[in-house]
């Protein structure tokens, strides 16, 4: 297809060959239009039946909405074309005929339910609005990744098949390893820590993680990206910044280059990014103001953990992006760090946008004794983790990290309903396969 002139590049004057897919096609008797689209947009092509020959009057209008065709002739100027100007054939050529019965209605004027969307994602992506979450997709990971390497980081790659999981025994799928049993990783917690106490220091990975989720929400995959980053030298407060930082890139990125795609998703006009610092709440201011706002049926306590409904309160009340810091030292994992000063409280943190949790982190425990009474203390067994514990005895410096769940920060940012828009081939409990 060398010769090939994508739709948004044909001017008037040229002779182009465009191929694409059927839109629509319109005939009006005496005239008739089909509208082919590519990746770059639409454009008319005309079909006048009394001046045309027969055979591609009919190859024209004759083919299925859908099928792939590849069009040769003129470009002229046309107002009343959809983009301005249109394309008068020359010749006609059916390279993939569609079914005329199609699952979904790629042009939108049919509703498709997700779960029929997600079966037939190849349709579903021939949709402006659909292809959009997936360009602004691809451009918020290459800001992210921008914003690290401007935060002097070093993008690494850890395993997703390992030994042992870290964030809660009941949320890991088993697998086989040659005879042996082993688990699709959790987070790349302990091998990003492992690297940052290397002389690499500042690391950042864009990778899946697996959780065995139970139950079906709006908000939790059971494959998901996961944005990671884990800093020597860095304490809880200078990981925030971190996190506040790519979280706005984000923003930035899409307020800069997809105001198409904004407009394609219908909420380019309420788009913002964030202005200002993240506040930084504490866990018992946050239970307090959440206790104040009387959405919940029962009064939190310290030591609760924030269900769904306290997370919505509290960020209505405080509307933005916010931190909820020093959560009790109980309910983080044993990796958290606590503060010197007070052992009942933990340098964990979460970044939270209102309608749910982003991101969790916090300093780590790098002092080899302390972080084996952490493993006692949560009921593990250090042993089966010392190809991780083993090397806090060489030299562990400080260090801190976060990770931020990719596809909720799109499904916030894009205001989407469901997390599943986020992803093109979600993984839950129904669905293992496309
Ligand atoms: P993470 O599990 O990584 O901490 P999260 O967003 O799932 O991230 P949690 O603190 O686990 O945050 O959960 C927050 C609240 O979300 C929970 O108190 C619970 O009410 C709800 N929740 C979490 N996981 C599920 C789930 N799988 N199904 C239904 N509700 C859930
Ligand atoms: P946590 O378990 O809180 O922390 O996960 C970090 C972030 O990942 C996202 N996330 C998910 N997104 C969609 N579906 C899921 N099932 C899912 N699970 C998690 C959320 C969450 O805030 N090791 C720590 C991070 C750290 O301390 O560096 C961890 O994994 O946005």
């Amino acid at each position: 297809m060398q010769d090939r002139t994508y739709t948004a590049d044909a001017e008037p004057g040229d002779e182009v060959t465009v191929a694409g897919w059927v839109h629509e096609i319109r005939d009006l008797g005496g005239i008739a239009f089909l509208i082919l689209r590519d990746t770059t947009g639409k454009i008319q092509i005309k079909f006048e039946k009394e001046e045309m020959d027969d055979d591609l009057v009919e190859a024209g209008l004759d083919v299925s909405r859908e099928s792939v065709i590849k069009v040769s002739g003129g470009v002229e100027e046309e107002p009343r074309a959809p983009t301005g100007v249109e394309v008068t054939p020359e010749s006609l050529e059916v390279v993939a005929p569609a079914d005329p019965e199609l699952p979904l209605d790629p042009s939108g004027k049919v509703d498709a339910d997700l779960s029929t969307r997600l079966d037939n994602r190849t349709l579903d992506l021939r949709k402006d609005d659909v292809q959009s979450i997936f360009e602004i997709r691809s451009g918020v990971l290459n800001a992210v990744r921008d914003q690290f390497r401007e935060f002097d980081c070093t993008e690494i790659n850890t395993p997703k098949i390992v030994a042992t999981g870290t964030e809660g025994g009941t949320e890991l799928f088993p697998i086989t390893y040659f005879g042996e049993e082993a688990f699709m990783n959790q987070s790349p917690q302990l091998f990003k820590q492992l690297i940052a106490g290397s002389n690499v220091e500042r690391v950042f990975e864009i990778g899946p993680i697996f959780r065995a989720e139970e139950h079906n929400t709006p908000r939790h995959l059971n494959e998901a990206t996961s944005i990671d980053f884990e800093g020597a030298f860095c304490d809880h407060e200078d990981a925030m910044d971190v996190a506040e930082g790519i979280v706005k890139s984000a923003y930035e990125a899409v307020e800069e280059n997809f105001g198409d795609e904004l407009e394609a998703l219908g909420i380019a006009d309420e788009f913002e990014v964030p202005e200002g610092d993240f506040p930084r709440i504490s866990y018992e201011e946050a239970i307090e103001r959440i206790n104040a706002t009387g959405e919940l049926d029962e009064q939190l306590v310290w030591g609760d953990d924030l269900s769904t409904p306290a997370e919505e309160a509290l960020g209505q009340d405080v509307g933005g992006h916010y931190f909820i810091t020093d959560w009790p030292s109980e309910i983080k994992p044993f990796y958290i760090k606590d503060h010197d000063d007070d052992p009942e409280l933990s340098t964990g943190f979460d970044l939270m946008h209102p309608r749910m949790e982003l991101v969790s982190g916090g300093q780590r425990e790098h002092r080899h004794e302390k972080l084996i009474e952490g493993f006692e203390q949560q009921g593990l067994d250090p042993d089966q983790f010392e190809y991780y514990t083993k090397m806090f005895k060489y030299g562990m410096p400080p260090h801190a990290g976060f990770g931020l769940g990719g596809e909720r920060l799109l499904m916030t940012l894009l205001e989407l309903d469901n997390i599943r828009e986020a992803v093109l081939f979600p993984r839950d409990r129904q669905r293992l396969s496309p």
